[in-house]
């Protein structure tokens, strides 16, 4: 009797077992195509160029009074003429870098869901403030001054976003709904986050290091002119929003603090130059 129980018990288990097998393979394709379908990345695209966009020497609007107090006061600040990549630093790029230079990867086989992440035109992520500045070293450039990131992302008008004045979440690549992205996204595939000067993804896609230490009181004392930040610091600064961010973290003012050695999956960088 104990072994007839015995049996159907053991059969009854590898049933339930069965019908678990099942519903995790069958579940998975499903969920994975879901995901790609609103994520579309054109894997046949070749690599992107990057090119570097002029912004010519002068004034423009540094600040605003609608964020946070760090963005205080709105003034005129006068900026020498400079060149800045008009997309993020994508993977071919940082690739070739790392090629190169045997220089840390960034992605590997412990980064959750890399199959989202890692096509040569998407965004170079998980970098440090160090890796990103040796990368612009390395191809012959600086990281931008927060400053000259700013104006390239607003023009001397002051734009709140890149573009016009309006509260558009879907006008880049953004946490939430209202785009096609769930993950980074091609860089440059926004083209309402483009700039006055055609400087793409600066609302969006990935946050950005900059060269300056943090200073809660920059905006304040900074000089009218070339403003470059403290001497020294503990933080470094990142500029814009991402995927797993809001359009408010995205305002042109906005400043986020963060330690240099931080690595994530939504941050990355955008090198420039000084021009004579
Ligand atoms: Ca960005």
């Amino acid at each position: 009797m104990n072994k007839i129980f015995v049996r159907v018990y053991t059969l009854f288990i590898l049933f339930l077992a069965g019908i678990g097998l099942y519903m995790i393979l069958a579940s998975k394709p499903a969920d994975k195509s879901a995901v790609l379908a609103q994520n579309p990345i054109n894997a046949s695209e070749p690599p992107r160029e990057n090119p570097l966009i002029v912004v010519p020497a002068g004034e423009f609007i540094m600040g605003s009074n609608d964020g946070g107090a760090d963005e205080q006061p709105v003034r005129s600040v006068f900026l020498d003429a400079f060149a800045i990549h008009q997309y993020e630093v994508t993977q071919h790029q940082y690739n070739q870098f790392v090629t190169e230079t045997g220089h840390r990867k960034p992605l590997n086989r412990y980064v959750k869901d890399i199959h989202y992440f890692n096509h040569h035109n998407q965004p170079a992520i998980y970098v440090s403030w160090l890796d990103a500045y040796e990368y612009c070293q390395w191809a012959g450039l600086r990281l931008p001054t927060e400053a000259e990131w700013e104006k390239a992302a607003r023009g001397t008008k002051g734009l709140a976003w890149p573009w016009e004045e309006e509260f558009k979440p879907a006008f880049a690549n953004l946490k939430g709904e209202e785009d096609r992205g769930v993950f980074t996204m091609t860089v440059g595939s926004y083209e309402q986050d483009r700039s006055p000067y055609g400087v793409y993804d600066m609302a969006g896609n990935v946050r950005e290091w900059v060269q300056d230490w943090y200073d809660d009181q920059a905006y304040k004392k900074g000089p009218d002119k070339n403003p470059t930040g403290p001497e020294v610091g503990e933080m470094k600064v990142l500029r814009g929003s991402s995927w797993r961010d809001s359009l408010y973290a995205g305002r042109t003012s906005g400043r986020l603090k963060m330690v240099p050695g931080y690595r994530y999956e939504a941050v990355g960088f955008r090198c420039a130059k000084s021009l004579e």
